[in-house]
């Protein structure tokens, strides 16, 4: 048994209270670990150790905080397969996809903001006409909030500490309780790396009891979260009153849109591809398919065909495509809505089903790929986010036809169109609610670019010089040379 601890002024400690939580196996459904159930009093801890270190670690050189961000992505890297292997058992995903994206990804993060952090610009506005120029200083926060969920653990929380870290704030993270792992790996790594102790603090346990301390705490001055719609709106209500500042990355229900002039073989592979991936447990994943219907049934049995072929199974399996999900509830979750689906009028055309598998996975979290169609565009199925391997194909005629499908959620994180007939591209790029769009391609992604959503699906973007401002105060100086 594993005994994951709190990593709180570069020490790792046991929770104050000394009580932890169960941390289950998603592949075998065994317990193998345990992780710190923290409260208000590690978060004080924390606090009071992020503070003493906000000076040091503000006041060093962009340079400085570059080698040592370089130095975590180095070590990132060098333990890749160790870190893979870890994300693996921790949530149920392939290795290969552990291998390929999660931990690739982690190292890029931190080579990234590394790098942002030398190119970080302020701007200067001058007026000649009263002689005067403005320059504007980006000054850290101070200690902010870094609280990420269970489904891409290392990838996202990478994604919120390295941009905190590099503008030269002190950080407390909150990786999800469900899957602490690489957290926890990833704070042994610290020290090699350089960071003084108190730069960056991990704190486990549930999202109620720790994550709700550390975003109640006063002296937390923004929270960047990703998670849940309904988690993300608790936490705005708690942080506005306080006005403290905040970046929600929530949930997405995201249309995958298929014109009969599309490239056929390259949108049939990806339309699987973003269903599918971390067994459909990524929030830009493409769960409601509208095919052109001239079309549709060809689309309809190639798509079933492909999906039938995919290796699903133990994610330690080199060769396994689909995993387990992370856990028990939420996999019962996905099994619910799929009985909605069918309540409400759906066809299974594939999967709906918890797979049969050999006997030593017997009690881990799988569910086929599943496709539904024959539903109408606005029921509970085709609105809520159902964050497992389940889809739904519905035809469409025309473009506003088409429009009224795609927008009708209250979810806007991300859309793809698949088209040759860039004018069409162009105008529904413009048209479809969501705050990215993927043209004939999914999930290709450029760090620079905003990242976020629109509606329902958060506020606030990261990526780029949008995270590298989040994490920023802007204070204008404004100084007249003449008379
Ligand atoms: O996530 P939560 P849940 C969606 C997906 C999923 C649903 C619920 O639809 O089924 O959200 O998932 C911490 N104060 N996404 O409930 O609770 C928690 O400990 C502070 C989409 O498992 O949002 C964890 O660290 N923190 C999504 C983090 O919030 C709190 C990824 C996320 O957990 C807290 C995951 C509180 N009161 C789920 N309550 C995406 N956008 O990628 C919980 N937390």
């Amino acid at each position: 048994m594993i005994r994951i601890e709190n990593f709180i002024n570069g020490l790792h400690l046991p929770p104050r209270v000394n009580s932890y939580l169960p941390c289950y196996e998603p592949a075998t459904g065994a317990l193998y670990a345990e992780v710190p159930d923290s409260g208000p009093e590690d978060v004080d801890l924390a606090v009071l150790a992020a503070e003493q270190a906000l000076l040091i670690w503000s006041g060093m050189s962009q340079a400085q905080r570059h080698d040592i961000l370089m130095n975590l992505s180095y070590l990132i890297k060098e333990n890749l397969n160790k870190l893979a292997q870890a994300e693996s058992r921790d949530t149920g995903k392939p290795i290969k996809l552990a291998k390929q994206v999660d931990i690739p990804r982690a190292v890029d993060n931190f080579k990234f903001f590394a790098s942002s952090i030398m190119h970080f610009a302020s701007e200067s506005h001058h007026m000649p006409g009263v002689q005067a120029i403005n320059y504007t200083l980006r000054q850290p926060l101070g200690i902010v909030a870094c609280i990420s969920p269970w489904n891409l653990p290392l990838y996202l929380l990478s994604w919120k500490i390295a941009p905190a870290l590099a503008a030269g704030n002190v950080v407390i993270a909150k990786p999800s309780e469900v899957t602490p792992m690489t957290a926890y790996l990833l704070s042994k790594l610290c020290k090699e790396a350089g960071l003084p102790p108190g730069v960056l603090n991990i704190i486990h346990g549930a999202g109620p009891r720790a994550g709700q301390a550390l975003v109640e705490h006063p002296k937390i001055k923004a929270i960047s979260f990703t998670g849940g719609t309904a988690t993300g709106r608790r936490i705005a209500k708690i942080a506005a009153p306080q006005l403290k500042k905040i970046s929600l990355e929530l949930g997405g229900k995201n249309p995958n849109i298929i014109f009969a002039d599309c490239d056929y073989d390259k949108a049939l592979s990806t339309a699987v591809k973003a269903a599918y991936s971390n067994q459909g447990q990524i929030c830009l994943c493409g769960s409601r398919i509208f095919i052109e219907r001239s079309f549709y049934d060809r689309f309809k049995a190639d798509f079933v065909e492909k999906v039938s072929r995919l290796r699903i199974g133990d994610p330690s399996k080199a060769s396994t495509q689909v995993g387990a999900l992370t856990s028990a509830s939420h996999r019962d979750k996905v099994l619910a809505y799929i009985e909605l689906a069918i309540q409400e009028g759906g066809h299974v055309i594939c999967g709906g089903e918890v797979p049969s598998l050999p006997s030593q996975m017997s009690n881990g979290y799988y569910v086929a790929p599943t496709a539904i169609e024959n539903l109408s565009f606005d029921c509970r199925t085709n609105q809520e986010e159902i964050f497992g391997p389940v889809v739904t194909l519905t035809p469409f005629d025309t473009e506003e036809e088409l429009l009224l499908y795609a927008n009708s959620v209250s979810y806007g994180l991300s859309a793809t169109i698949w088209t040759a007939d860039v004018s069409r591209a162009h105008r529904l790029a413009e048209k479809v609610d969501a705050g990215i769009i993927w043209v004939n391609c999914w999930l290709l992604r450029d760090l620079r670019t905003p990242f976020g959503g629109m509606k329902d699906s958060g506020v606030g973007r990261e990526g780029g010089l949008e995270a590298m401002r989040f994490f920023t105060e802007p204070k204008n100086v404004c100084i007249q040379y003449g008379a």
